[in-house]
Parts: structure tokens; C-alpha cells; sequence
């Protein structure tokens, strides 16, 4: 049985610990990946608190990227030693998948938020008893991963795994929001509300759309700091006063397009005020409740003639995005390393805490 070392989350709230586990080999379909990086997403920290009745203990992670170590039965699309990128899992098989449109994959919270298979199992033990793991289909803060075939995406032999591992989450959902979700036209204007590791792919999708303004609203000065010298045309601190006066300064008829990533509601409600007619406001960011309920002054929203949409992963459809983005990245298009800090894997919990702090972006870890 392959062993690993696994950044176990024991309980609700508690540090990351890093253990020996045991993984099962893959089994029909699935692939074992040595993972050599991982990035740290808001989502497996929103897990780490219980929130969403985790089984603890758990392994998370869900930005793996890694070397396939052995495939399961009837496994095509990668063989051993092909470097890999690990995404969200989706079924394959419901309308959405068969469109090609994965990311709202009718078994998308089972098969990427239950962290455990539909079966009940699970690949990973600690002292032979059961850790909860497949948490988007990978858990992959651990030094192996057992992931489908299907959120496996193969990488060219030169790749840079540490560079790209948070493509498969945050980077592809805030460029994707942007340039599939919304569907970005040059000339729209855009407003990114948050500069996060989603905020700014976010903005650096708009700017690869010709999107024009683009307005981050950001609390951090650092954080505003480097959304200019990615590309932003204006920078807003919602501290300074109102959000929607400051953005109907730069743009006095509103904004075309508005990404949320802050899931911070007074900021979604504040989106009213500054988008334009016919605008479409983009839902990313996660609210810290689940059940929270977002009032919507329907007589303004149909005056305005507007669009609310939920979009998860930036509706990527992984396979053909994700070589997409990285041909923008190797063309220094899309420069998402300059807001990503590297760890060692054993660092996790200095990592988070400078995730928590501001001081890190996107943090990844390096096994
Ligand atoms: C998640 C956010 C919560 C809903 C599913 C998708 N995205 C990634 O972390
Ligand atoms: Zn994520």
C-alpha cells in the first residue's frame, strides 16, 4: 500500500498536522499522482472551519499538480510519468457535463465538496482508520493524490508545476469569470470587486478581453498597488466613502460587467449603484454563511434591464481552458505568478496564517 505524508485538518478549526497516511492504488478510471506542488484556495480554508459538515479528519487541497504514479483500469487520457494539472471532478455524464459545460455538473457539491466518494469511501487511512479525502476529486495536500481521469489535465513534459498549480482553481475561476462566464467584448467596462488571487486573474482576464475601464475595488493598498501595475485603470478603496459614487466617477453611466469575489454582501448590494444598463453582475466570491439571502430591489433590476449570475470555476471546461491559459502565461499574457508566494509543503500553517493576514495572495506549496 503507498504511504504518503498528508496535511490532516483533525477537527473543525484545528491546524493542519502533517501525518503518514496510507493511499489505496487507483482504482478503475482513477489516477495516483505524486503531487510536487499545491495551491492553497479560499474554499479549503472555508472547509478546514466545519462549516460545510466535513468529516473530520480530513486531507484537503484542491489545487494539486504532480507526476502520474499509476493508472486505474481503463485509464487513457494520461499514463505514468506524464506531469498533470488537478481540477474540479464532474460526472461526465448529466446534461452539463455532455455540453461540455463541467463546472455546473449536476453531481458538482457530491463529487467535489463531500470528501468522500458516492459510495461512502474513501482511498486514505491513518492508523488504518478511515480519513475523509477526494475533496475536489484529488485532495492533494498530501504528497500523493488519487484524482479521476477526468479532473486530470495533462501537461506538457517541460512544465513547471509549481508555476501552474493554481491554474486548476482560483487562477481559471477569476480569468474565466471573466472571458467565458460573462463573456467579456472589447470596450466593456469592468468592475472587480475584490483583489484576491480570483480578483486580479479576474482583472487579467478583462484586460485579455480588451476590456476598458477596469475598476478593482479593494480595501488593501498593496493589494491596489499591484491590481495597477496589473493592469487596472482605476483602483477604488471602500474605505474612502461610497464604492458607487467613486466608480460612476471613472464611469458615469455604471459598468457593463461586475465580478464579486469578495462574497462580502454589502459590496454585492453595492453593485446596484454602479452598474450600467443591460449590465451583468457575476457571483464568485462565497459568502462566510451559507444560507446568506441577498435582497434584490426588483424594480430596479428590471428597469435596468440587469443580470445576477452564480458562476462557479469561471465555467471552465478545464481540458480545453487550462491549456489555453497556459499558452497566455508562457506569452507573459497572463502574469499570474506575480501574486503568488511558495512555501514548503511542511509551512502550510505559516502559509495560511499569511493568507489570513494579507501578506500572501496565493500561496503554493512545493513538495
Ligand atoms: C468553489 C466555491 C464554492 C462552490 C463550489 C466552487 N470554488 C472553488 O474553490
Ligand atoms: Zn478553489
Amino acid at each position: 500500500m503507498p504511504t504518503a505524508h498528508a496535511a490532516i485538518i483533525t477537527e473543525a478549526n484545528s491546524p493542519f498536522t502533517i501525518e503518514t497516511i496510507t493511499v489505496d492504488p487507483p482504482q478503475a478510471g482513477e489516477v495516483l499522482v505524486d503531487i510536487r506542488a499545491v495551491g492553497i484556495c479560499h474554499t479549503d480554508l472555508a472547509l478546514a472551519t466545519g462549516a460545510f459538515g466535513t468529516q473530520f479528519p480530513a486531507v484537503l487541497g484542491h489545487e494539486g499538480a504532480g507526476v502520474v504514479e499509476a493508472i486505474g483500469e481503463g485509464v487513457t487520457k494520461v499514463k505514468p510519468g506524464d506531469k498533470v494539472l488537478l481540477t474540479f471532478n464532474s460526472c461526465g455524464e448529466c446534461a452539463r457535463c455532455r455540453a461540455d459545460d463541467p463546472s455546473y455538473c449536476e453531481h458538482f457539491v457530491p463529487l467535489n465538496l463531500a470528501c468522500m466518494r458516492e459510495d461512502g469511501s474513501t482511498r486514505l487511512h491513518r492508523d488504518g482508520a478511515a480519513v475523509s479525502g477526494n475533496f475536489f476529486g484529488q485532495s492533494s495536500f498530501a504528497s500523493k493524490a488519487v484524482a479521476h481521469q477526468r479532473n486530470v489535465v495533462k501537461l506538457a513534459d517541460d512544465a513547471d508545476l509549481a508555476t501552474l498549480a493554481p491554474l486548476g482553481c482560483g487562477i481559471q475561476t477569476g480569468a474565466g469569470a471573466v472571458m467565458r462566464s460573462l463573456a467579456a467584448q472589447p470596450g466593456q467596462s469592468l468592475a472587480v470587486i475584490g483583489g484576491g488571487a480570483v480578483g486580479l486573474s479576474a482583472l487579467l482576464g478583462g484586460k485579455l478581453c480588451g476590456c476598458a475601464p477596469i475598476i478593482v475595488i479593494e480595501p488593501n493598498e498593496s493589494r491596489r498597488l499591484l491590481a495597477t501595475e496589473l493592469g487596472a485603470d482605476h483602483v477604488i478603496d471602500p474605505a474612502d466613502g461610497d464604492a458607487a459614487e467613486a466608480v460612476r466617477r471613472v464611469v458615469p453611466s455604471g459598468v457593463d460587467l461586475v465580478v464579486d469575489t469578495s462574497g462580502h454582501l454589502p459590496a454585492m448590494i453595492s453593485a446596484l449603484g454602479f452598474i450600467a444598463s443591460k449590465g451583468k453582475l457575476g457571483l464568485v466570491g462565497v459568502p462566510a454563511v451559507s444560507d446568506a439571502t441577498l435582497p434584490m430591489p426588483v424594480f430596479q433590476w428590471l428597469t435596468l434591464g440587469g443580470t445576477v449570475r452564480g458562476i462557479v470555476e469561471g465555467d471552465s471546461d478545464p481540458d480545453a481552458f487550462l491549456p489555453e491559459l497556459i499558452a497566455y502565461h508562457a506569452a507573459g499574457r497572463l502574469p499570474f505568478d506575480k501574486f503568488v508566494s511558495y512555501y514548503p509543503f511542511e509551512q502550510i500553517n505559516q502559509a495560511v496564517a499569511d493568507i489570513h493576514s494579507g501578506k500572501s495572495i496565493k500561496a503554493v506549496l512545493t513538495l
